[in-house]
């Protein structure tokens, strides 16, 4: 049985004063039911993973390296971020694809190293507006799933987001029927790829102008194991509804 994984993405937000945030998230979910997990800025995921003291929620990345260590002026490798704390990356945002170029073949690289450091990586899928419009959602996601997931992935060490860029921070969501066509191909092709084992173990998440008004009618959809959100989870007063409706 799939754990469900609530995930925060605050992206490029956050100065050291959020992290009482983290204490809101502590004292409202103090035994939690439900996996979490909160993507600070990597500036703040040293302290982040020590405001957690013995609290199981996780701290991961936004992003990491393929290489181990070097001269990649400002970038930050996957066993840095384990020694800072972090339990996980997301790797292959849109944000990151479209912004730095991040290819498939890029964030497979990361994704494998993630994996050789121990962390858990979310790794993003999503089509665009104009390739949902000409009935291209599922071979978008298929290629990105193949191209992009390594095959050192476990059930354990993977978890995919199906993140549509025109629903990401605009307030648009698509059809709960919309999310479960994507969402019940990826478990195909997951299973397909991986066998039973590793197909049916693997979170498969939805990410994408997730609110607490339409988190259960998303959570309630065929294979959504979870949500990764953006906006709504910089303030725990937002992400505990969603977390709640898990
Ligand atoms: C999608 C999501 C989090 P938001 O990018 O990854 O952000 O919930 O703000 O749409």
């Amino acid at each position: 049985m799939r754990r469900k994984l609530a995930a925060g993405n605050w992206k490029m937000n956050g100065l050291k004063a959020e992290l009482d945030q983290i204490d809101a998230l502590k004292a409202s979910h103090a035994t939690p039911s439900v996996d979490l997990l909160l993507c600070p800025p990597a500036t703040l995921v040293t302290s982040a993973a020590a405001r957690l003291g013995d609290h199981p929620m996780m701290i991961g990345g936004q992003d990491c390296h393929m290489e181990h260590s070097g001269a990649y002026t400002g970038d930050i490798s996957a066993p840095m971020l384990a020694d800072a704390g972090a339990r996980a990356v997301i790797l292959g945002h849109s944000e990151r694809r479209e912004a730095h170029e991040e290819s498939d073949e890029m964030i497979r690289a990361k994704a494998s190293a993630a994996h050789r450091a121990g962390l858990i990586t979310v790794i993003c899928v999503g089509e665009s507006l104009a390739q949902r419009e000409a009935a291209n959602t599922l071979d978008i996601i298929g290629g990105q799933l193949s191209a992009s997931v390594p095959d050192n992935s476990t059930g354990e060490n993977l978890v995919i987001a199906y993140e549509p860029i025109w629903a990401i921070g605009t307030g648009k969501v698509p059809t709960t029927d919309q999310i479960g066509e994507v969402h019940d191909f990826m478990r195909d092709r997951l299973e397909r790829r991986f066998g039973a084992g590793v197909g049916r173990s693997t979170r498969l998440l939805y990410g994408g102008s997730v609110k607490p008004g339409n988190a259960a009618e998303i959570f309630a959809v065929s294979n959504v194991d979870g949500a990764l959100v953006g906006g709504a989870s910089l303030k725990a007063a937002d992400f505990s509804p969603i977390i709640e409706a898990l």
